[in-house]
């Protein structure tokens, strides 16, 4: 993947802006109320951190960061924080390369017939509103897929998950990634309290941000391939956040911005992985992934999962997903406890559906 240019905003676009976030940190300093402004401000006041607003004021509004600043607390030592079978035990050393890079795999998950009977299941379900959700979306279709669900389910991924996040894990959110011939590339990108996509209202409080408290787990139900788009992961880059430049092309969804690091194609480690393969990584990692120059799709979902310490959405009646254009009601979304116990209660659970209900039958032609 390369790095476009990014263009700026003219000046007095710019100067404007400038003044607002100055007017926001002034109305911060004096503990001015907030809940009378619109939702994305008040977020901005309640949220953002001081060097955030560091960053945008002494930048000219040029550059900000898009999720809340943290540094990686990398562990002092790397014994497993579960007890698991010994077929799924990761090596101390395994541990300390997770650690280390930001990511481990790829491992040996899914069956060819498992993989295309959930291709065929998926696909008809994108298709139709979400029974959660009531819109047609890529997320959170574990929540009414139970074939979905087992692949989620499975002990050699959670048990590894586990081994690094700890005995007790919640599935928060998945998504499908299914990239058609053509599809565009996924530009860079690192999160870590998925503060950008809800207009900068953090989807997740963890009780220390600097510590690692996400996994996301990436299962490749066709091979993926650098020819279609396959992850690409800079490894050692989860050490921090980092600031975007605003501008650049459409990346990542509809928001134009482009992360700031320093490229080296030489560090770019390409997840090649066959059908049924999964890879487990820190969000926090810079990824990312390529055009699909290939005549096939690649089909692909992530799940993500934290341990019952975070608070997911807290006081949130919706999910605003901004960059996919997209609102979720939180009604009937919930937490699905994967792993374990939840010792801390912060979250609403719910046991996740049992039967497609949703029947190819009369629902779908096509
Ligand atoms: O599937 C892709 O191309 C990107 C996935 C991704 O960014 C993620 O799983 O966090
Ligand atoms: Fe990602």
């Amino acid at each position: 993947m390369l790095i476009p240019e990014p263009r700026e905003r003219p000046f007095g676009q710019r100067t404007l802006y400038l003044l607002g976030v100055l007017f926001l940190a002034f109305w911060k300093i004096l503990h001015l109320p907030i809940s009378f402004w619109w939702p994305p401000v008040r977020s901005i006041l309640k949220n953002w951190t001081w060097s955030m607003y560091g960053v945008v004021i002494g930048s000219w509004v040029t550059r900000a960061y898009i999720d809340q600043p943290c540094v990686y607390k990398k562990p002092s030592d790397f014994s497993p924080k579960a007890n698991v079978d010994s077929e799924y035990r990761l090596s101390a050393e395994e541990i300390r390369s997770f650690h280390e890079n930001g990511f481990i795999g790829p491992f040996d998950g899914f069956s060819e017939s498992d993989v295309k009977s959930l291709i065929r299941v998926l696909t008809w379900k994108r298709r139709l509103p979400s029974e959660n959700f009531h819109i047609v979306t890529d997320r959170d279709l574990h929540l009414e897929s139970p074939q979905m669900m087992e692949f989620m389910r499975s002990p050699a991924i959670l048990e590894r998950a586990a081994q690094i996040l700890g005995p007790n894990l919640l599935c928060w959110r998945s998504q499908l990634f299914f990239k058609s011939p053509g599809g565009r590339e996924i530009q860079w990108h690192q999160a870590s309290t998925y503060m950008l996509e809800d207009y900068l209202q953090p989807a997740l409080v963890p009780p220390d941000r600097n510590e690692l408290f996400q996994l996301t787990v990436w299962i490749a139900l066709s091979p993926a391939k650098l020819e279609n788009g396959c992850l690409q992961f800079i490894p050692s880059t989860h050490e921090r956040v980092r600031t975007i430049k605003f501008g650049g092309p459409d990346g990542f969804y509809k928001v134009n911005f482009q992360l700031e690091f320093d490229y080296d194609p030489a560090k770019v480690v390409n997840a090649e992985m066959k059908a049924g393969q999964f890879i487990i990584f820190s969000e926090r990692v810079i990824h990312g992934s390529g055009p699909n120059r290939s005549s096939e799709m690649r089909y692909a979902f992530n799940y993500r999962l934290v341990p019952t310490d975070v608070r997911i959405y807290p006081g949130q009646s919706h999910h605003n997903a901004m960059h996919m254009g997209q609102s979720y009601s939180l009604e009937n979304w919930g937490a699905v406890l994967m792993r374990g116990a939840d010792q801390f209660c912060h979250n609403r659970l719910v046991a996740p559906s049992r039967t497609d209900r949703q029947s190819l039958a009369g629902k779908f032609n096509g």
